[in-house]
């Protein structure tokens, strides 16, 4: 779209199943946060706009994980991940979640306009319910035998043993998540959003309209879909978490997730726009606005053929103008993965690299995963930071600095050369707008690079500081390059906002217009006093990057225990420490529960060797009852403790189980009291 009016960037919701990671980041937040910053040198109108997708079954597995509800859950999260992306300096004008009322009342709202219009249609169909909890299981409720790699805890959509993706049917020996009950088929009516009815739209829509403006990744995928056939999909679901469906035989249904999390965006733009006083229909109803979705490949379907026919059904929404969707980025090549807690979480960096969110910022610009996936290792991290963000551009910005208060007391001195230098800065900021607006931000990042090269090769060829120069050609190239190093402030701002403000502070000056930057060849003229320098980049030591390397080796090796909740080992002991301890069998003969203390039970045990007093902290998993004539593991020469003012003489041996109660440890025959064990 050429010239548009306004601009609503919107990047996809993350679910607030979770925190953030640099997956995320380099596949959304990033990009679209750069976009919006140039955007805004540029003058335009924008309305970027994310927030928290706070429905869906991601969310109600996690809280069964967590033994808590969907709601603790979401507010943890959202909360989590609202206050990450602002530590990143990811600069929304409004960042939102889809429980607050007024999303579920836009998504209700727009569901029955659709329902109103006749674009449903009703299918009964047959789904998994569990009879005992009462419920309809969503795929990932139910669990069995993997039939390909028969791994035990396959899902109904996917065994994460061998990666299969699988369908309930599939599941040898299939069981209920909820309550272990074996599911049965159950009919129920849900409404369907029929796709196929909107092929043609969307042929000519993407697959001609958008041919050659939309990334080859993007329209590749939707192709591949709508060549392969659209079929109905259901926009509402049996499940008891999100948005209800505002219909009276709808009980105990909601909002396929998927239809109500892009609407989202419009809810979020409503809130923004009541904030701010503005009104939000131009930002989603006037053709004049583009309309961009920032989102990672796997969104692609959703955001290029279901929400778009969905806009499309109602009637008063724009399209939208672009869906510059990336690729994935690996860990370590490795994929990232939350389950297995493969990732470097956003959170996590930004507290153990205190004051380098640019560092990551630019590490992740600088390997988009724009057009295939790509991989991110703490060594190159570690590289482009001392060689790049410290070696060129902060080396460059240190030099001019410098060498400015020492020649000139840190005035600007005035031009007595005409180098080219300084007419090519414009086409810098050029270059990198026109990167920018066809969203390659690697060639952009790339581009201002090559402007911080540029003024190191400057210095290096004209070396100022050379006795031969005569004090006016210092001055012309001081004053040159003073202009690079100003221009290199100016640009960096959409990339490394903190650096720029660190920037603009030293330089004293004030962001300007990209336009303006895109005209000039002066940015700080003759006679303007510069601040004192300030470190902008740091190297990054090796001991720092091994420690994050050795805490993902941690992290494997954690995803290796056959039981990942299992304590870790404890310190060695010598076989001689070992001999030293003496158990036995023997029996409980009396038990009673000591008073004032809940946990206590006092007992006679019968050793073989004596009867003596055992204190122990089991009554939360026995009845004195239950203990009376019990088998046991006596550790009998344990030095006598006084607990509660009794005596205890040993101590008896006891195992975890899952559940927070105890089991006794015995021989698996009964044997004689005061036998030895060994
Ligand atoms: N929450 C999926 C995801 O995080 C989803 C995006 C919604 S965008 C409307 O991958
Ligand atoms: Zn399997």
């Amino acid at each position: 779209m050429n010239n548009p009016k306004r601009y609503t960037v919107t990047t996809a919701l993350p679910y607030a199943n979770g925190p953030i990671h640099i997956g995320h980041l380099a596949g959304v937040y990033v990009p679209a946060d750069i976009y919006v910053r140039y955007l805004r040198r540029k003058g335009m109108d924008v309305a970027f706009i994310g927030g928290s997708d706070e429905h869906g079954i991601p969310i109600t597995i996690r809280a069964k994980k967590e033994g808590t509800t969907p709601q603790a859950i979401v507010d943890r999260y959202h909360s989590l991940i609202k206050e990450t992306m602002k530590r990143l300096g990811i600069s929304y004008d409004h960042y939102s979640r889809t429980s607050n009322p007024i999303h579920h009342k836009n998504s209700a709202d727009f569901f029955l306009n659709l329902y109103n219009k006749g674009k449903f249609t009703e299918e009964v169909s047959e789904q998994f319910y569990d009879p005992e909890a009462k419920e309809f299981l969503a795929d990932r409720y139910i669990i069995g035998e993997c039939p390909v790699c028969h791994f035990m805890n396959a899902y109904g959509d996917q065994c994460e043993n061998c990666g299969s993706t699988l369908s309930p049917a599939e599941l040898i020996n299939p069981h209920s998540a909820l309550s272990g009950s074996t599911p049965i088929l159950k009919e129920t009516k849900n409404w369907y959003l029929p796709l196929n009815e909107y092929e043609d739209f969307l042929k000519e829509w993407i697959l001609e309209d958008h041919k050659d403006d939309w990334k080859p990744n993007v329209y590749g995928q939707v192709k591949s879909w709508i060549d392969d056939g659209l079929k109905p999909r259901a926009m509402t679901r049996d499940l008891n978490w999100g948005v209800k469906v505002p219909l009276p035989d709808a009980e105990g249904k909601v909002l396929y997730v998927w239809f109500d999390a892009p609407i989202g965006y419009i809810s979020a733009t409503q809130e923004w726009a009541q904030e701010v006083g503005k009104d939000w229909k131009p930002y989603w109803q006037d053709e004049d606005t583009k309309l961009v979705h920032f989102i990672g490949k796997d969104n692609i379907v959703f955001h290029c053929i279901i929400f778009p026919c969905m806009l499309r059904a109602h009637g008063d929404y724009i399209l939208p103008d672009n869906v510059p969707a990336n690729e994935f980025m690996n860990l370590e090549n490795d994929k990232i993965s939350t389950s297995r807690n493969w990732a470097v979480w956003a959170h996590e960096y930004l507290d153990d690299f205190p004051g380098q969110q640019d560092v990551l910022r630019y590490v992740l610009a600088a390997n988009l995963p724009e057009n295939k996936d790509n991989n991110f290792t703490w060594k190159d991290f570690q590289t482009k930071n001392n060689s790049e963000l410290v070696g060129i551009l902060g080396n460059f910005i240190n030099r001019v600095m410098v060498l400015s208060h020492k020649y000139y007391d840190g005035k600007v001195p005035e031009k007595t050369v005409e180098f080219d230098e300084l007419n090519q800065l414009k086409d810098f900021a050029k270059n990198i707008g026109a990167y920018l607006e066809k969203y390659e931000f690697r060639n952009a990042l790339h581009e201002y690079m090559n402007l911080a090269r540029l003024g190191n090769q400057f210095l290096q060829i004209q070396e100022p500081w050379k006795k031969q120069h005569k004090p006016e050609e210092v001055k012309g190239i001081m004053y040159a390059a003073v202009q690079i190093a100003g221009m290199l402030a100016q640009l960096s701002e959409p990339f490394l906002p903190f650096t720029a403000e660190k920037l603009n502070k030293m330089f004293n000056m004030e962001l300007k217009d990209w336009n303006e930057l895109e005209n000039i060849s002066e940015i700080l003229p003759a006679g303007h006093k510069l601040n004192e320098a300030e470190l902008i980049f740091s190297k990054i030591e090796d001991e720092t990057i091994d420690a994050q390397i050795q805490k993902l080796q941690n992290t494997k090796t954690k995803n290796q225990m056959t039981n990942p909740n299992a304590e870790a080992q404890r310190d060695e002991i010598s076989f001689d420490d070992f001999t030293k301890i003496d158990m036995r069998t023997g029996t409980i003969l009396e038990a009673e529960k000591v008073e004032n203390a809940d946990k206590l039970i006092k007992m006679k045990v019968d050793t073989g060797l004596d009867v003596r007093t055992i204190v122990s902290g089991i009554a939360q998993s026995f009845t004195t009852e239950e203990l009376i004539g019990k088998q046991v593991t006596v550790l009998v020469n344990l030095a006598p403790r006084k607990i509660k003012g009794i005596v205890s003489q040993g101590m008896l041996l006891l195992a975890d189980k899952e559940d927070g109660k105890l089991t006794f440890v015995v021989p698996e025959e009964k044997t004689s009291n005061g036998q030895g064990i060994r």
